[in-house]
């Protein structure tokens, strides 16, 4: 069993790095951390290595500043976390040259098992779930562990929100709780802090709002030079796709943004029953059934015409089967 086979390499091997993907987000930010700090507190060798910025909402977890971005060093074990696909982790070398063994955790439906050991847990709401029941009972998840671990699965969930939410999931919240997490601190650190130049580039971007005719796609775009009136970053484009999920009616959102390498980035939500991660796989991206993404090398106005063109194929091929 691949479980057994990872408590042995734990127990017996000495240094590991552990990885996520580009883009990082609360899950893949949080659950590296929980089982950084958890290696540590075991005195074994554990580097968390993430190949893009951090951002600056994650900054209060405990043990970013731990976090490289570029790593020259070998390791007994490489485990990659909440990761569907090896791409996606962004390395310019092959995984194998950082360590010889690959240990792949992950929840995403699309995952490749790419690893020498394969946990893949499609149920599971987050991978700071899944650390979380391979930890519990084996080291004592101190507050700086649970803190990691509420974050994961409270962003994965959308605040417990979200279709992947079980009651084993807010169990495991409840019990983070009881380790002294405060869900009001988490929350006001993770989704309730915007900058000024986020609320100004608000403005402009809900001004590029479109709704099909049909009133079940809506879409909103952010150009460079509305990034730059506002003085916003890429930080503060976060969460803005969810004005076009919430509206009623609404059954797929999508949110185009330039980067200054001529690549359009995609956000993917839908609410009932389009997988937004079909489409997004269409365009060599991933993600959920509920929350996807990919980039489009083209200009924006032809990534938008492309993307919506998918989109309105998933809508047609799934509208029968609901999932
Ligand atoms: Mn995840």
């Amino acid at each position: 069993m691949d479980i057994a086979r990872f408590y042995n390499l734990l127990e017996n091997k000495l240094s590991f790095m552990i990885t996520s993907h580009v883009s990082p987000d609360g899950d893949s930010i949080g659950s590296v951390l929980a089982l950084t700090l958890a290696l540590l507190k075991n005195e074994k060798k554990a580097v968390p290595v993430i190949k893009d910025d951090i951002p600056r909402k994650y900054k209060f977890l405990p043990g970013t500043e731990l976090i490289e971005k570029d790593i020259s060093e070998t390791f007994d074990v490489i485990i990659v976390l909440d990761c569907g696909d090896i791409e996606r982790l962004g390395f310019d070398r092959q995984l194998k040259e950082y360590g010889p063994i690959v240990v792949n955790i992950d929840h995403h439906k699309s995952n490749s098992y790419f690893g020498d050991l394969n946990l893949v847990d499609t149920t599971a709401s987050s991978v700071g779930e899944m650390i979380y029941r391979l930890l519990d009972g084996r080291v004592e998840l101190d507050y700086d562990i649970a803190l990691n671990l509420y974050t994961s699965i409270i962003t994965d969930t959308g605040s417990i929100k979200y279709s992947n939410t079980t009651p084993l999931s807010i169990r495991i919240l409840a019990d983070l709780v009881d380790k002294g997490v405060r869900p009001d601190y988490v929350s006001r650190q993770v989704f309730e802090m915007r900058s000024p130049a986020s609320i100004k580039l608000l403005k402009s971007v809900l001004s590029t709002l479109e709704i099909s005719a049909d009133g079940k796609v809506a879409t909103l775009y952010i150009t460079q030079e509305m990034l730059k009136t506002a003085n916003a970053d890429e930080d503060d484009t976060d969460g803005m796709i969810n004005y076009a999920r919430e509206i009623e009616g609404v059954e797929v959102a999508a949110i185009f943004r330039e980067t200054d390498d001529s690549v359009i980035k995609v956000g993917l939500r839908s609410n009932e029953w389009v997988d937004v991660s079909m489409i997004a796989a269409k365009f060599n991206g991933g993600g959920h059934p509920r929350a996807a993404g990919c980039q489009v090398k083209l200009p924006l106005k032809e990534a938008r015409e492309i993307v919506l063109k998918a989109i309105n194929h998933a809508m047609e091929d799934s509208g029968e089967r609901r999932n």
